[in-house]
């Protein structure tokens, strides 16, 4: 099945397809994947405790990728996992410091994990899950059934959904959720994302260094023809602090993203995959619990 040839099919054949479509040899090799959470931050130090206590027992390493938070965030998070990895990211933005962690990853897997409380670090799991059960790139959303948001305003929502068609339209996908940051890839898609990690002094400022991130990593899963399935997520306000994007600023910056993506050629093709969107993981019940209370580059490990 391609792109071209979806068809809305039951959850389970499509699963059972796209296991049979996993080479055996790989699923063996992946049998305990080693997974990598990359966690930028920007003065989340009051964030970071519910963040990590929610966060699996058996990751292969945490990859904090600060943006020279002016808070006590590094301390902080050295302090409650002393075996974390600590990166200064070497330009500016939220797509700089993503940059920074992929390109420190070891594992087999890499999450994408905001650090304010708005992602729930139990959903690892499921993320996991549908990559080992075929997926190259599992995409969080928002508004598949079992996802939701107490986060997200009315006008970022309908922003979203009319971004979301673009994007649809532009690239052939059937993504549900353009603008959500969590996310899970295996680490051989890092080549076909190309997003480039070179400090200031080598490349400038860079496409992609603020949060159109998460459209040029969509985007160039799509043109990848990486096998995409969408996993449902809860997205809760931040716990404290205040949000770093600008609703109109980077709503603009991610519609020139899909426009810029659409011709700039970025994204490696691959032959024999097929692009297919659909939620495999049920709800689960015990999501992050957010206690009463304000709403409020360089490997440093
Ligand atoms: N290292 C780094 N992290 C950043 C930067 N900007 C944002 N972040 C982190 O990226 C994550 C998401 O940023 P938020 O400010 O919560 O923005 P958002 O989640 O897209 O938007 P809201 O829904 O309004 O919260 C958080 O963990 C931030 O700390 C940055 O320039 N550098
Ligand atoms: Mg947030």
């Amino acid at each position: 099945m391609n792109q071209q040839q979806h068809v809305a099919i039951p959850e389970q054949r499509h699963v059972d397809a796209v296991v049979s479509a996993f080479p055996a040899r790989e699923a063996r090799r992946h049998a305990m994947p080693r997974v990598s959470v990359v966690i930028p931050t920007l003065n989340e130090a009051k964030n970071l405790p519910t963040v990590f206590a929610h966060l699996p027992a058996d990751l292969h390493e945490v990859i904090v990728v600060d943006g020279r938070s002016v808070d006590d965030t590094i301390d902080v998070a050295r302090a409650l996992r002393p075996g974390v990895r600590v990166v200064l990211q070497n330009r500016a933005g939220k797509g700089n410091a993503m940059a920074c962690g992929f390109a420190r990853a070891t594992g087999d897997i890499v999450v994408m994990l905001d650090a304010d409380g708005s992602a729930d670090p139990r959903e690892i799991p499921r993320f996991v899950e549908a990559l080992m059960t075929g997926a190259d790139f599992a995409k969080g959303t928002r508004f598949a059934n079992g996802g939701g948001s107490s986060d997200i305003t009315r006008v970022r929502s309908w922003g979203n959904r009319w971004l979301n068609r673009a994007a649809n339209v532009l690239f052939g996908t059937r993504y549900t959720d353009l603008c959500y940051g969590y996310n899970a890839f295996w680490t051989h898609c890092l080549e076909a994302l190309d997003i480039d990690p070179r400090p200031a002094e080598e490349a400038g400022r860079l496409w992609g260094d603020g949060f159109e991130i998460e459209t040029i990593i969509n985007t160039r899963m799509a043109k990848a023809r990486m096998r995409v399935t969408e996993v449902p997520s809860f997205e809760f306000q931040r716990l404290h602090g205040t949000s770093n994007l600008d609703t109109w600023r980077d709503g603009g910056r991610v519609l020139r993203a899909l426009l810029v993506e659409r011709i700039n050629g970025k994204g490696v093709r691959r032959t024999h995959v097929f692009l297919d969107n659909v939620a495999v993981a049920p709800p689960e019940a015990g999501r992050l619990q957010h206690e009463a209370g304000p709403r409020t580059g360089t490997d440093r490990s």
